[in-house]
């Protein structure tokens, strides 16, 4: 398939997000499947690109909320196509680290952190995903009880992502900031705001978080 065909295509898939189309959405998901294209690519070029055309339409009154729902199952049946390709024949890899993932509490939002976790597991990682809407406490608890190596936070809301720098806070109080590297993400969440609250890393989309997950790890190793 050339360039000028995977764009099509990709079109086709933004446009069966912004539509909250499923069966094309889920369609579209199989014949890149079929067509053995890079489905990281598939992703991130094509299903984001549509559910963010949504942000932007629900941001410029738009869209409303039952739209924002509808494509956002949308990216949610497309993902669940995907997801089992992505991570197939991966047993076999050498588990990399052990990531605890999350979206922190207060806040619904799990497309972005979904993504992530698939991405990761795809990479090698061993994910424990906790959901979303999640307790501080809990995210604490089970990276201790599972002796994870990573606690990443994801968090869409203004309001929420206090609760990134909370965690931390709290780490610190209990002497364990050391245990854990903490990663954040998310829409409103910037590299800046991740130095000013200490975390060891930002990533801006999936790609970004296995590419600093990965960079960490080789840290902690060399260690
Ligand atoms: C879809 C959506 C919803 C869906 C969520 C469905 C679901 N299951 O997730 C529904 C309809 C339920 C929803 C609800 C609400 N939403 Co909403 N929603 C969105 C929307 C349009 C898209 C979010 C999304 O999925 N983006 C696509 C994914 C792929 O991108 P992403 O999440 O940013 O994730 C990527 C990166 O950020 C990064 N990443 C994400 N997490 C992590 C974690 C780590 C560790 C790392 C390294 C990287 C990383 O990688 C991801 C992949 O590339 C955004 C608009 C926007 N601009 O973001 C609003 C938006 C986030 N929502 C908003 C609001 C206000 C709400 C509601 C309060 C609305 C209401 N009045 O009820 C509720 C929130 C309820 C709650 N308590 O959480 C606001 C937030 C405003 C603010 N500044 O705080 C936004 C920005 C829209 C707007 N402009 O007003 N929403």
């Amino acid at each position: 398939m050339d360039e000028k065909q995977k764009q099509q295509l990709w079109t086709k898939m933004k446009e069966a997000v912004i539509k909250g189309d499923n069966q094309a959405a889920v369609e579209l998901a199989k014949e890149a499947i079929q067509l053995k294209l890079d489905l990281t690519e598939t992703i991130e070029k094509g299903f984001v690109p549509g559910i963010r055309r949504v942000g932007q339409l629900w941001e410029e009154g738009e869209y409303f909320l039952p739209e924002l729902i509808s494509s956002a199952e949308c990216m949610k049946q497309a993902m669940a196509v995907l997801q089992p390709e992505l991570t197939k024949n991966k047993d076999s890899l050498e588990t990399k680290a052990r990531i605890v993932i999350g979206t922190v509490e207060g806040d619904i939002h799990d497309i972005g952190k979904n993504l992530v976790s698939s991405m990761l597991q795809a990479n090698g990682f061993e994910i424990i995903d906790l959901g979303a809407d999640v307790k501080l406490e809990k995210f604490i608890a089970t990276a201790q009880e599972k002796k994870a190596d990573f606690i990443c936070l994801s968090a869409l809301l203004t309001t929420t992502m206090t609760g990134q720098q909370r965690l931390i806070e709290m780490l610190k109080e209990q002497r364990l900031r050391e245990k854990f590297k903490v990663v954040v993400g998310g829409a409103p969440v910037t590299a800046q705001w991740a130095e000013s609250i200490g975390a060891d890393g930002y990533g801006e989309n999936a790609l970004a978080a296995v590419r600093i997950i990965e960079q960490l790890t080789r840290q902690r190793r060399e260690k």
